[in-house]
């Protein structure tokens, strides 16, 4: 019998899944203290949910907030199957909504970060309540306990979604791992989870780094690399370090990062270049200054712009992603954002309609202005759909419509074609049914 089994729950439709690397942190930290563990993915299972739960003391399901309704659901069957382990609630939904969700019926929520409050759930036997211990300090940060997930599932991404441009630079066949090497920002961005995260920011030591980017190459056969940090080069000098030494270790990785346009200088970006970066992205949001200052952003579009020189200069593609509906905002703004897309040269956009979660600067103030229901549904809280009027001026369906016009406004654009055009050419049916869903 394990000590603790966690789940990751399946997401809505649509959104693209990745793994759990949350779960494999966690569980890279339990191991060392002697605590069993094992992950049950719905996404990609490797054993049968039944047997799974039957065989856990604790079972721990991981929360974001599209996902709470499905993991409700999850909680129901666990109690059905084995009615003797207890059930805790834990991630980003869980912590900032802890009293809510300790009374949709967990045993135990724990809220922020888990390793060390499930150490001490599971060394003084506790059953109920709300639990929270210290963070991690940045040498706890073990590489992500891979082993545990079906890692040829996820693998397998480029093939499984040939066309998001965020993988572009991934090549049809190559095997995809996401990594994470670091936790937290200094930045206070309104719609951000760093806000209430409070934690301090951590980066995790190189060494570990490359053992989990050799492991990722020998163990796992993995040719390109996602890092999922919120900012890779927050500190240059480190970031520095990390390329120079995957140079020498010629692990011959390519790979993409998301960076604070504030943070781009000739030398972290040749290295990264060096060391295999193919595509940077940043969070441009919008092409008002205006706001840029509503949503805290501290950077602004004038340096939005000459990110993107910057990188092209050293070979580097960009993914900028933008937000619509936002505070404030009228259509004016929204034009301004177009402009930008198309003006600065970017060479992949991304638009996202702005959703305030829980916890977050964004959600305060859409509370405070009566913008929140009562009983908000959940599902819908990822990019794709407006699930909340946040901008005072245009409604939520219209938000929708001019999401779809800036991506096609986008996307056809003579020096983007040719790429859409490979894309189509490498498997026209699957391109088509990918449009059709979408639009
Ligand atoms: C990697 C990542 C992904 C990956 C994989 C997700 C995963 N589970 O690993 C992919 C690409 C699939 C993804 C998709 C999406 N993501 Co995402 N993603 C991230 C990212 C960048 C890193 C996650 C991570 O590993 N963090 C590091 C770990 C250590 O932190 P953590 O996840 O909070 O986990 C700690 C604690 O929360 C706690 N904990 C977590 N789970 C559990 C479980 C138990 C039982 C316990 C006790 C404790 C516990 O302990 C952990 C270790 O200390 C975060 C931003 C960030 N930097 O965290 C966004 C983030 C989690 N994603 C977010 C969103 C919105 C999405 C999408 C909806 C985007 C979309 N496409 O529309 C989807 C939905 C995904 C989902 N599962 O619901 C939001 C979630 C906000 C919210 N309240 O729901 C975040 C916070 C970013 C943001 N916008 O602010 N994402």
């Amino acid at each position: 019998m394990e000590d603790i089994l966690f789940i990751y729950p399946k997401l809505p439709a649509n959104i693209e899944d990745g793994e759990p690397l949350n779960l494999m942190s966690m569980a890279a930290y339990l191991r060392r203290q002697g605590i069993s563990v094992r992950i049950h993915d719905e996404t990609a299972p490797l054993n049968s949910f039944e047997a799974d739960v039957r065989n856990a003391r604790y079972v721990g399901i991981t929360t974001t907030t599209c996902t709470y309704p499905r993991v409700l659901e999850l909680k129901q069957r666990i109690k059905e199957i084995n009615p003797a382990a207890i059930v805790m609630a834990g991630g980003v939904h869980a912590t900032t909504t802890p009293e809510k969700t300790l009374s949709d019926g967990f045993d135990i929520v724990v809220k922020n970060e888990g390793e060390k409050a499930i150490t001490r759930i599971v060394r003084e036997n506790l059953c109920e309540g709300i639990i929270e211990e210290e963070d991690v300090t940045a040498e706890e940060m073990y590489p992500p306990a891979r082993d545990l997930i079906n890692m040829d599932y996820y693998a397998a991404t480029k093939q499984r979604c040939p066309y998001p441009p965020a993988l572009d630079y991934v090549g049809w066949k190559m095997r995809l791992a996401m990594s994470i090497t670091s936790r937290g920002c200094p930045y206070a961005c309104i719609f951000c989870h760093n806000v209430w995260r409070k934690s301090k920011v951590r980066l995790a030591p190189i060494e570990y780094v490359m053992t989990e980017l050799i492991e990722l190459k020998e163990r796992y056969r993995v040719d390109a690399l996602m890092f999922m940090d919120d900012h890779l080069f927050q500190n240059r000098q480190r970031s520095k370090e990390l390329f120079s030494q995957m140079i020498a270790a010629k692990l011959g990785f390519v790979w993409g990062g998301t960076v604070r346009v504030d943070a781009l200088d000739d030398d972290v970006l040749e290295l990264a270049r060096a060391s295999g970066c193919k595509r940077l992205a940043i969070g441009a949001e919008s092409g008002s200054d205006e706001i840029l200052k509503r949503l805290n952003k501290r950077a602004t579009v004038a340096q939005n712009y000459s990110a993107i020189e910057k990188c092209h200069r050293h070979g580097i593609k960009v993914l900028s992603s933008v937000t619509i509906g936002n505070p404030g905002e009228t259509l004016d703004d929204i034009k301004a954002t177009m402009r930008f897309l198309l003006d600065s040269k970017t060479d992949y956009g991304s638009v996202c309609i702005l959703v305030p979660y829980p916890g977050t600067e964004l959600w305060k103030q859409c509370e405070r202005d009566g913008k929140i229901p009562e009983n908000p549904d959940f599902s819908k809280f990822h990019y794709l759909k407006a699930p909340i009027q946040v901008s005072e001026h245009i409604p939520p369906a219209e938000l929708e419509n001019i999401k779809r016009r800036m991506l096609i406004r986008f996307y056809l654009q003579p020096r983007i074609i040719p790429s859409m055009m490979m894309k189509l050419a490498h498997n026209p049916k699957n391109m088509f049914n990918k449009i059709r869903e979408y639009f």
